[in-house]
């Protein structure tokens, strides 16, 4: 499945995928979700904020056990983050059907759209939706660099952007949500373990920094008459590092757009995306507070936010016992990346994560990687959290 989905949205200059949300690309994987869950005789739905599930059995009935994770992906990211999690779910159930297993209760595979936020600049829209911690409001006046709105891209997807909004309808489906993610880091490698089990998602936001100035003559206007926002901007980004450095987190400036960008003037904005990540909320919270004191006169904005989520230990340690085992139970470590089980377990529903062993830790990179032992592993592990939950 994972060499079915290899070309879509891929950069041959690079071997990076570009998949944004609702993007051409976008689209043709959620056709790849339908035919999977299709060839499987699931029961595919599309619920009101774009999320597709595909369940087996009837969680109408009774909650059932989803599993799953996201399509879409950074842009130029690997070809493991989110896939990896929707192919194995899908794999287990193929693992737990070859053994003749009959589910208890109705047991789902889960693609969440835009998790990434890369388009529109918001992670986990699709779960944020859903959860209601996202308002329909906000969520469709988000815009894209050509200054689409998702109301508009929706509404050319053929989506009615006024169905957007909490789904009480869909979250009664899931009792509990488990989500395969390759490892964003090297827990793993250094343990030498294939599969482990997520304790914490750090918590971590993204703030918007805009820097104005005075567009003018790159050649003919003098130091001393200038108001170039490249200055403050880049006096940020090399604060940030000291910040993050001093109040023991982590903080990047990844995206930037200057504008209108001339290479022979003075630019008249620079916008700037901070994205800071932490152990303590407090702590990243006094690092981004100390950015905007030093940007005097820059407009800061916050972008998203997502709280630390401390998973539920009892549902955390039966899926570490049952992934691994009783005698040596799977390793339970955090995470500093952000995931919809992480959205889906703060609005109440008990999730877990597994994690597969990435060999370099290196993600939304080009260079993310999994063997395919560890793969298989991770797909056996969750056929047995699957088969323990579903009893
Ligand atoms: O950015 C993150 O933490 C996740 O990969 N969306
Ligand atoms: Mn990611
Ligand atoms: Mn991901």
């Amino acid at each position: 499945m994972l060499d079915e989905l290899s070309h879509i949205g891929r950069d041959p200059a690079t071997n990076g995928y570009i998949r944004d949300a609702w993007s051409v690309s976008d689209l043709e994987l959620r056709e790849w979700f339908r035919g999977e869950a299709a060839r499987r005789g699931l029961d595919l739905r599309e619920d009101r904020n774009g999320n597709l599930w595909a369940w087996w059995g009837d969680p109408s009935r009774a909650p059932g056990v989803a599993t799953g994770s996201h399509l879409d992906s950074v842009r130029q990211g690997g070809a493991y983050d989110g896939p990896l999690g929707v192919v194995s779910a899908f794999a287990a159930l193929d693992v737990l059907k070859n053994r003749d297993f009959r589910p208890g209760r109705p047991l789902g595979v889960a693609c969440f759209t835009d998790e990434e936020g890369a388009r529109f600049g918001v992670p986990c829209v699709g779960s944020r939706l859903l959860t209601g911690v996202l308002t329909p409001e906000r969520a469709l006046a988000l815009t894209d660099d050509d200054g689409d709105t998702l109301a508009d891209v929706l509404t050319r997807a053929g989506r009615s952007p006024r169905a957007l909004g909490r789904d009480d309808e869909t979250l009664g489906h899931v009792a509990v949500f488990v989500e395969l993610h390759v490892e964003q880091g090297r827990g793993l490698v250094d343990l030498g373990r294939p599969v482990g089990v997520a304790s914490a998602i750090r918590p971590h936001g993204r703030w918007r920094f805009d820097f104005r100035g005075q567009a003018n003559h790159a050649g003919t206007t003098r130091l001393e008459d200038r108001d170039d926002p490249m200055l403050p901007f880049a006096r940020m980004v090399l604060a940030a590092r000291e910040s993050a450095a001093k109040h023991g987190i982590v903080a990047t400036v990844g995206r930037t757009r200057v504008s209108p960008g001339n290479a022979n003037a003075v630019p008249g904005l620079v916008s700037a995306w901070l994205d800071a990540r932490g152990a303590r909320e407090e702590d990243v919270r006094a690092a981004v507070a100390e950015l905007g004191d030093l940007a005097e006169g820059a407009r800061v904005s916050e972008e998203s936010w997502t709280p630390v989520v401390d998973f539920d230990v009892t549902l955390r340690d039966r899926v570490a016992a049952v992934a691994g085992s009783e005698e040596e139970p799977s390793p339970v470590l955090p995470t500093g990346a952000g995931h919809d089980a992480g959205i889906l377990a703060s609005a109440g529903v008990p999730s877990a994560m597994l994690f597969v062993r990435n060999p370099t830790g290196v993600s939304h990179s080009p260079a993310e990687h999994a063997e395919r032992a560890d793969c298989e592993a991770g797909v056996v592990a969750l056929a047995s959290v699957l088969e323990d939950l579903c009893r």
